[in-house]
């Protein structure tokens, strides 16, 4: 049943039940502002739906965002038909969520851990200064398991909101504390691994990274320099974009849509297709989805992230996806990026 959000987003359910057992006067029954569903191979996950028919979910199994659909219930979220619903491996697509490391080195999975573990609904998080025109948004959390000290020995709090704006815009805002008591901090590389769903990525085209300077992956993560036209796409692309503005503008022609990318506290943004031969060699990835994918991804790489015990880093993802007739020059991305 989807549920318009209430004037005011209501409390949760065992808060409004709270009242209740005081003999305070019946509230009136509110509807969630999200709803909690059995999704595939009966993973849990939260329906977010806005008004004029947006919506959005987000799986509890990694706080893993796997759909975003605008106002005429378009997936504008590319996940893979073949992405294993199943713990220990990381659904193929949506926005996987890499903490407490982006990549592979030392003793973590490829990209951490946070994305294969079982988050919960935070009842009761701290204040976050939020737009009050902002209704539709769920709250998760995750701590460290005695399993994950032994590979990462810190402490954390790590606190997700997810939320579906009035305009259909899509936004993740990160809070991660060092809840170390040993006086000890910690550093770690983070990304939101985003997957947007395209027409044909030979359609693509990539706004705001011009002359920026970048690592690439395939050549021995060496350094270069972005040449300084838009970036388009006719091969493998797996490049750490350094100290990227904080608009990126991802323009499909075909669809005659742009995503507006916009990153907070997260100085760096990845692009990556895995082209024909790297998609074939994934078995949760179809041959020929390369053609329908691009993943550009907001992350702290080049440098770690440190927190000393009781510092908090907040990291920030902002989508929208908005009309773009840029071949007739109505809307010049480069408008998008100032504005
Ligand atoms: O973000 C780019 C990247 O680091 C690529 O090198 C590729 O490995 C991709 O992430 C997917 O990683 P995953 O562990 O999700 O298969």
């Amino acid at each position: 049943m989807a549920a318009p959000p209430p004037s005011s987003p209501s409390p949760p359910p065992a808060a409004a039940a709270a009242a209740t057992q005081q003999t305070q006067p019946q509230p009136q029954p509110q509807t969630p502002f999200y709803e909690l569903v059995k999704g595939n191979s009966g993973l849990e996950k939260v329906l977010l739906r806005g008004t004029r028919g947006f919506s959005a979910e987000v799986y509890l199994y990694g706080a893993q965002v796997t759909s975003w659909k605008n106002d005429h219930a378009e997936e504008l979220l590319f996940v893979s038909s073949k992405a294993i619903f199943k713990p220990p491996k990381a659904i193929r697509g949506g926005i996987p969520i890499c903490f407490p490391q982006f990549g592979t080195h030392g003793n973590l999975e490829q990209h951490g851990f946070a994305r294969n573990r079982l988050w919960t609904i935070d009842d009761n998080p701290p204040p976050l200064p939020v737009n009050p025109a902002i209704k539709s948004f769920v709250d998760l959390i995750l701590r460290p398991s005695d399993e994950d000290l032994k590979i990462w020995p810190h402490s954390f709090e790590f606190r997700l909101r997810v939320a579906l704006g009035p305009n259909g815009d899509l936004s993740l805002t990160s809070r991660i504390r060092n809840t170390n008591t040993d006086g000890r901090s910690f550093s770690y590389t983070f990304a939101y691994h985003t997957y947007f769903s395209v027409s044909d990525i030979s359609e693509v085209r990539v706004e705001g990274l011009e002359t920026m300077d970048y690592l690439d992956n395939l050549k021995g993560k060496e350094r270069f320099t972005e040449q300084g036209d838009a970036i388009v796409f006719e091969s493998e692309i797996d490049k750490v974009y350094l100290a990227a503005p904080s608009k990126i503008a991802i323009i499909d022609h075909e669809k005659k849509r742009t995503f507006v990318l916009t990153k907070e506290g997260l100085p760096d943004a990845v692009v990556w297709n895995p082209w024909d031969k790297k998609a074939k060699a994934m078995q949760d990835f179809g041959d020929g989805e390369y053609k329908h994918m691009l993943c550009v991804e907001p992350a702290a790489v080049e440098k770690p992230i440190t927190l000393k015990p009781g510092e908090e880093w907040k990291g920030r993802l902002a989508l929208s996806a908005v009309p773009s007739s840029y071949c007739s020059g109505q809307l010049d991305p480069l408008k998008v990026l100032q504005g």
